[in-house]
């Protein structure tokens, strides 16, 4: 019964040197940003899109804004040093307007470990993002 005991404490001593190593590395690298499809407008007019993105608790990041495009690609990378496996990678696709801005959609998922593209389909178009996560 010791024995077990002792082996229980070793096995969580590991898990919890696992999770310090995990969050010494952690950051996760956004990029490849495109879309097809968006539209921002009832009128048949090419939306003016951005995304917005959030990593974690860390604080917001915005790309450009594309004048008059429904399948812009951004060129925009973003890097969240403090974001880690298992938070959340929020994007909010925006058409940018005179006064007051159209939502188009948000994804939301919780990060992974590697390399990952994913296909998001949005309310007004469909969002495509590349991360990396170490
Ligand atoms: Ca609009
Ligand atoms: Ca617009």
């Amino acid at each position: 019964m010791a024995v077990f005991h002792g082996l229980r404490l070793v096995s969580l001593a590991v898990l919890m040197l696992v999770s310090q190593l995990d969050s010494a590395s952690a950051a996760v690298r956004v990029f490849g940003l495109h879309a097809k499809g968006l539209n921002g407008d009832v009128i048949l007019n090419k939306p003016d899109p951005y995304v917005k993105v959030w990593c974690g608790s860390s604080s917001g990041e915005q790309t450009e804004h594309i004048n008059h495009n429904a399948n812009p690609t951004w060129s925009a990378e973003f890097n969240f040093p403090n974001c880690k496996s298992g938070d959340s990678l929020k994007l909010e696709v925006w058409d940018k307007d005179i006064a007051f801005d159209d939502h188009l959609g948000t994804c939301g998922r919780p990060v992974q470990y590697g390399s990952l593209t994913v296909t998001c389909y949005l309310d007004k178009g469909t969002l495509f993002y590349s991360y990396e996560a170490k």
